[in-house]
């Protein structure tokens, strides 16, 4: 029975309740006459593991032939008024620049585009070294937003200040990003990624892009386009790793896509993720272990142990990529952290365009993120290049080390 629903689907043009012709039953599944709904056809199709093997003639396209692509997921969103059709043309124009940037780092080592940029001489705001892919990263980023007519402010980790976009296409929309996060792994072929935000312009700035000739005030005015990561409209990475996955929200859930090479789509992979409650895994540079707090090392201790409230030991996964960290942590659960400590009070991570997109993310899947004492989403940054301590991942295992902390400062008092 179900067998036939299933070659039946293949005809994939059936209206509901749909009187197949008997010739075509005797000849592939060997009865006479069958009427299939479409209802039953849904719940057949879902259960099959193996659709090709039932696909004799191999005349019909197999169901996962038509998946939900990114495209056609955004326009649903529209349709269901999840999204405002400006941002989903800014995550068209983001995608676009996500599949080219996914095709130079996977052809940087044939194509002479691993190493520094401009021998080394060139250093980006923060005093680190730009990688090529890393100038050109942003740039194709910054193209693709541009063109999109939305954009009025661009902020990015390889921007000294934010810039505005050429008057001729601006729009109102403030994008913030880290074009190729993790790029010191590049040469050895780690995953690296892209992290994006997207928020309404609070203020409208008339600045020419010119960043060497830009007034205080109009500085200024910039700098009022920066707001919390709670008023995100939308938020996502993309991962270059075994396979290129854009993990996106829209303030409804995070979603997973993952790139079909064959057909040049983003194709939805993991809908609606949940983070675990809790997870296994603690990932952290333990090489600043020495300079941690005496409540992080506690709990960290505890997690080696099993002394910690799951009881159970934990592993230890930390990959330098913040992306491939995160995108981990999402999947598997558990807790990943770039802390505040001795040498450095507010971590390395960036505020803006690392650590409220991808607090954003977890929350909208269940999990948590914090500095170890705020919020994440609620911190209105100061400047573009604020660097933040950040502690996310399970909403369980992130608690237990909140606990910690609220415990210690009691025991002050
Ligand atoms: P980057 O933006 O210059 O690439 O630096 C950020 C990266 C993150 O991807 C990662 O979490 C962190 O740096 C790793 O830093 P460390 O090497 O100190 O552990
Ligand atoms: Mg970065």
């Amino acid at each position: 029975m179900s067998s036939s629903c299933w070659i039946i689907h293949h005809l994939s043009l059936l209206p509901n309740n749909h009187r197949v012709p008997s010739n075509y039953l005797s000849k592939n599944i060997g009865v006479s006459s069958y009427t299939c709904s479409k209802t039953r056809l849904a719940t057949v199709v879902a259960s099959q593991q193996d659709a090709s093997s039932t696909n004799g003639a191999g005349l019909f396209l197999p169901a996962h032939d038509s998946p939900t692509t990114l495209t056609r997921f955004l326009l649903e969103n529209i349709r269901s008024s999840k999204a405002p059709q400006d941002i989903v043309d800014l995550i068209s124009s983001i995608q676009f620049a996500c599949k080219k940037i996914a095709s130079l780092v996977s052809r940087a080592g044939v194509t002479n585009l691993t190493g520094l940029y401009n021998e080394g001489k060139s250093l980006n705001i923060q005093g680190e070294e730009q990688k090529k892919l890393d100038v050109l990263s942003n740039q194709v980023l910054k193209n693709a937003l541009k063109y999109s007519g939305k954009m009025g402010v661009i902020a990015s980790e390889e921007e000294d200040v934010p810039v505005t976009v050429d008057e001729s296409f601006s729009g109102t929309y403030v994008a913030v990003f880290d074009p190729l996060d993790g790029s010191s792994n590049l040469d050895a072929a780690v995953a690296t990624g892209t992290i994006f935000g997207i928020f309404k312009q609070a203020v409208s700035c008339l600045v020419e892009d010119d960043a060497d000739n830009i007034e205080p005030s109009q500085l200024r005015c910039l700098a009022n386009t920066l707001q919390p990561g709670s008023r995100l409209l939308a938020a996502g990475y993309c991962m270059y790793s075994s396979s290129t996955m854009m993990v996106l929200s829209l303030g409804h859930g995070t979603h997973g896509f993952t790139l079909d090479h064959e057909v040049g789509e983003f194709v939805l992979t993991h809908p609606n993720m949940k983070i675990p409650k809790r997870g296994q895994i603690y990932s952290l540079n333990e090489a600043n272990y020495h300079h941690w707090d005496p409540v992080l090392k506690e709990y960290v201790e505890n997690l080696k142990s099993g002394k910690n409230r799951s009881g159970k030991s934990y592993s230890l996964r930390y990959i330098g990529s913040l992306v491939a960290d995160v995108h981990r942590t999402l999947l598997y659960g558990g807790i990943f952290g770039y802390p505040g400590d001795k040498k450095n009070p507010n971590g390395k991570l960036r505020l803006l365009y690392e650590c409220a997109p991808m607090s954003y993310l977890i929350e909208q899947a269940g999990g948590k993120a914090t500095n170890g004492k705020q919020r994440i989403l609620d911190i209105v940054p100061n400047t573009t290049h604020e660097r933040q301590p950040l502690i996310l991942g399970s909403e369980e295992d992130v608690d237990e080390l909140m606990q910690l902390y609220a415990a210690k400062l009691q025991s002050k008092v």
